[in-house]
C-alpha cells in the first residue's frame, strides 16, 4: 500500500516510524511519502495561503499550490485522492477495510481555515473526519487513517490478530491478565491460570 502525504507539517509525521507500522515500512509493505506543499510556493517568502474572498477570519491555503503538488505525485492516475476534512464522512470499520483494498491513497491535510473549494472539486474522490470534535488540521486525522488502514495489509499483522478480530467482531472482547499472578494484591481470575491460553483450546 501506498500512502502520498499532502501536508504542510511533514514532520508531525515522525510517530509513523514507531511500533508495527514503523515495522510495516522497514519491511516495505507500506511506503508513506510525505510531500511538503510549502516546497511548491513560488513566493520568496514561501508563502502557501491568503485572507478568504468575502472576509472571515483566519487564512485558506491557494488552490495552485495544492494542485502544483498533487501534480508532482507519480502515478496519481491510479490512486484515491482523500481530503481529511472535519465536514467529511465520519471514518468507521467498514470504511477502513474499505480503503484497504486501494493500492494507494493520496491524503490531502488542510490546516489554517481550510483549503480554496475549487481544488478540493477538482482533485478530492473523498472527505473523511475522524469524529465529531475540532483539531488544528488534518494530520492526526492522516495518521489515524494510515494506522488502521495499515493493519489490513498483508503482513503487517500477525495471522492470528486479525483472526480473532473478525471472530470477535469488536463485541466480544474481554479483560486481559499477564504476569504477575498477584498483583497489589489482585490475583488473575482462576480459570485463566491452568492454562497458558485458553482460547484456542
Ligand atoms: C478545523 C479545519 C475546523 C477547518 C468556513 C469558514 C480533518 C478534522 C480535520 C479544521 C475547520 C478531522 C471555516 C475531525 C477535525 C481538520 C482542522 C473549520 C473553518 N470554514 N476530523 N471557516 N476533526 N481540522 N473551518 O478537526 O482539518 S479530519
Amino acid at each position: 500500500m501506498k500512502f502520498d502525504i499532502l501536508t504542510l507539517f511533514p514532520e508531525m509525521f515522525e510517530p509513523v516510524e514507531q511500533s508495527i507500522i514503523g515495522k510495516a515500512k522497514e519491511k516495505n509493505l507500506i511506503d508513506i511519502n510525505l510531500i511538503n506543499m510549502r516546497d511548491f510556493s513560488k513566493d520568496k517568502h514561501k508563502k502557501v495561503d491568503d485572507t478568504p474572498y468575502g472576509g472571515g477570519a483566519g487564512m485558506v491555503i491557494r488552490p495552485d499550490i495544492v494542485y502544483d503538488a498533487y501534480l508532482s505525485i507519480k502515478d496519481r492516475k491510479d490512486a484515491k485522492v482523500i481530503y481529511m476534512s472535519p465536514q467529511g464522512k465520519k471514518l468507521n470499520q467498514e470504511e477502513v477495510k474499505k480503503l484497504s483494498k486501494e493500492n494507494h491513497l493520496i491524503i490531502l491535510c488542510g490546516h489554517y481555515e481550510g483549503i480554496d473549494q475549487r481544488v478540493i472539486d477538482e482533485i478530492v474522490d473523498e472527505e473523511i473526519s475522524i469524529g465529531d470534535y475540532v483539531l488544528t488540521g488534518g494530520e492526526i486525522p492522516a495518521m489515524v487513517l494510515i494506522d488502521s488502514v495499515s493493519r489490513y495489509v498483508e503482513g503487517v499483522l500477525k495471522e492470528h490478530s486479525i483472526l480473532e478480530e473478525s471472530f470477535q467482531e469488536g463485541l466480544l472482547e474481554y479483560p486481559q491478565y499477564t504476569r504477575p499472578e498477584v498483583f497489589n494484591g489482585k490475583k488473575v481470575p482462576e480459570v485463566l491460570l491452568s492454562r497458558t491460553s485458553w482460547k484456542y483450546k
